[in-house]
């Protein structure tokens, strides 16, 4: 059974130590009715069996949802229960309680969705997703997700080397960085409507990070489409990297020569930095990010374990940041 309200005196410190506590605090207050956020965790051990995603592929890619490649990552990984990790989520866009996204996204309209690309790259325009998807094989892919909160899940992705589309654009030589922009559209995503961050959520990635064969392309979890809250229809994960870097719903991609703005570099520069590496040695300003709780896990088991450099990815990733110090450049 999950968990979802508890006394404010119950409340971890890792808890209070949440992204939004940097926005409007008056607005913040509202959107959680001014008690303690929810929590995603789970009173029973037994509970924690892994359920099924009951959506539909879009017909355009039901076949590529049949064939589905395994991959060798993270099999030994004990996966997050499907209503975890739809249930507590990031995604302001929808409200900044962690139910706010699966309870205010079920009419967001996913399909027909187009991306446009532009900027330094020979092959720009408007993109119909399912043609960008169908390129290639869909492949799932267990990664953890560190969020710079210091919680983490185990979540079973369904999506397509990020490097391989990006490749098929033709960037010039003149692309250093990739820039992606998440859907405006306040009419259906009511937390655009107040201010807070400023909207569209922005983000970026060097191009040689863009290209590692770790950054994927989602569409799905659990073996079908992306819930609404997590991101649908289309969203990056880049499990070496702080969660905020895998940003969801995207409408956009851009190859630019400089590095990119982002939306939390930009709102909280001191705590939020372009690289967001997941790294133990360096606290964020307000908290430690030596430990995260791994979720589901409740009040009575936080199931705290230490964080890993790049979030465990190190031999995957470690080589795109040799020579900088991880420190200055966070
Ligand atoms: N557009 C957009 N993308 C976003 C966010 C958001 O608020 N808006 N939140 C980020 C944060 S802070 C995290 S931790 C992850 C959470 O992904 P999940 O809800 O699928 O676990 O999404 C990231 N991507
Ligand atoms: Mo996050």
């Amino acid at each position: 059974m999950l968990i979802r309200t508890k006394k404010v005196s119950d409340c971890l410190e890792s808890e209070v130590t949440d992204e939004s506590v940097y926005l409007n605090r008056r607005q913040f207050m509202k959107a959680t009715g001014g008690i303690a956020l929810g929590v995603g965790g789970i009173g029973n051990v037994a509970a924690a069996l892994q359920e099924g995603n009951s959506l539909t592929p879009p017909p355009s890619l039901a076949s590529s949802f049949q064939n589905i490649i395994e991959t060798p990552y993270g099999l030994d990984e004990k996966v997050a229960p499907f209503d975890v990790a739809t249930s507590y989520n990031n995604f302001y866009e929808f409200g900044y309680g962690k139910n706010d996204p699966k309870d205010k996204s079920s009419e967001f309209k996913t399909t027909p969705w187009a991306i446009t690309v532009e900027g330094e790259a020979d092959n720009t325009g408007i993109f119909d997703l399912d043609d960008i998807i169908k390129a290639s094989m869909l492949e799932e892919r267990i990664y953890r997700l560190r969020c710079v909160e210091a919680w983490s899940m185990v979540i079973p992705w369904v999506g397509v080397s990020l490097g391989d589309v990006l490749k098929r654009f033709k960037p010039t030589s003149k692309a250093k960085y990739v820039y992606f922009e998440t859907l405006y559209d306040p009419q259906q995503m009511p937390g655009q409507k107040g201010g807070g961050l400023d909207w569209p959520y922005r983000e970026g990635l060097r191009i040689d990070e863009a290209m590692n064969p770790l950054a994927l392309l989602a569409v799905g979890m659990y073996g079908s489409v992306l819930p609404n809250q997590n991101g649908a229809p289309v969203r990056l994960v880049l499990p070496w990297k702080y969660g905020f870097k895998s940003i969801k719903s995207i409408v956009k991609i851009r190859f630019v020569e400089t590095m990119p703005e982002t939306t939390w570099g930009t709102l909280a520069p001191s705590e939020y930095g372009f690289y967001a590496n997941v790294n133990p040695n360096v606290d964020h300003p307000r908290w430690t990010q030596k430990q995260e709780r791994r979720l589901p896990g409740g009040v009575l088991f936080p199931n705290v374990v230490e964080t890993k450099m790049f979030n465990g990815y190190e031999d995957e990733v470690g080589s795109l940041y040799s020579g900088m110090d991880l420190k200055r450049f966070y």
